[in-house]
């Protein structure tokens, strides 16, 4: 069961949307040349209430970049962001979403946020991604999206360590890079812990 996990391919997380990662639109057509390659595609949707507690605009003097602690767990405060059945919460138009089989949402909880597709920040509750796996009999999984250092890092460490055999499949990721050096230093901590780093797909 080859499974390829795409994470967070959404209007917010490309140029023009409210968390715009640098060309994250190039992962469009990696995405959409590998889907087909595989038995199971399951996509991550960043999912978040208006409200969300990870939204700087939710705190009395707190910025976009900041770092806060919100019941007790450091969060970065990002700016309003993937808000449930907004525009900036859709996929990309132009990912041929009809080859993706099931859809994962996280961030719903407005009291903690998930980079994550397995797991809440605080490593409390869980989505449906590993249930959905084991179901399927997937041991193996290949992860691409946005953003390298967040969404796509947490997902591969958790990947790894429920004991799936993972790849990183880095032409299909794109950072945000908020300090020189971020992406660089998330696939190396996603590669000595037992990724495996594809350089070209
Ligand atoms: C993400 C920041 C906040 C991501 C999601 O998808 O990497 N980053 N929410
Ligand atoms: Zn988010």
């Amino acid at each position: 069961m080859k499974t390829l996990i795409l994470v967070d391919i959404q209007n917010d997380f490309v140029p023009g949307g409210a968390l715009a990662v640098a060309n994250g639109d190039e992962v469009l057509a990696v995405a959409n040349r590998l889907m087909p390659k595989f038995d199971l595609v399951v996509a991550t949707q960043d999912w978040h209430p208006a409200d969300h507690g990870s939204f700087a605009s939710q705190h009395d003097g707190v910025k976009v970049g900041d770092v806060f602690s919100f019941n007790g767990v450091d969060q970065i405060a990002w700016p309003d962001h993937c808000v449930q059945n907004s525009y900036g919460a859709e996929f990309v138009a132009g990912l041929e979403s009809h080859l993706i089989d099931h859809v994962v949402q996280k961030g719903t909880n407005q009291l903690i946020d998930s980079y994550s597709g397995f797991f809440d920040n605080d490593g409390q509750s869980t989505t449906r991604l590993a249930g959905l796996l084991k179901q399927h009999g997937a041991t193996e999984v290949a992860v691409m999206g946005l953003a390298t250092d967040y969404c796509v890092k947490f997902t591969v460490l958790d990947a790894v360590k429920l004991g799936f055999k993972t790849k990183l499949i880095l032409p299909g990721c794109r950072g945000v890079e908020l300090q020189a050096g971020d992406i660089d230093a998330a696939v190396e901590q996603m590669r000595s812990a037992g990724t495996a780093v594809m350089r070209a797909c």
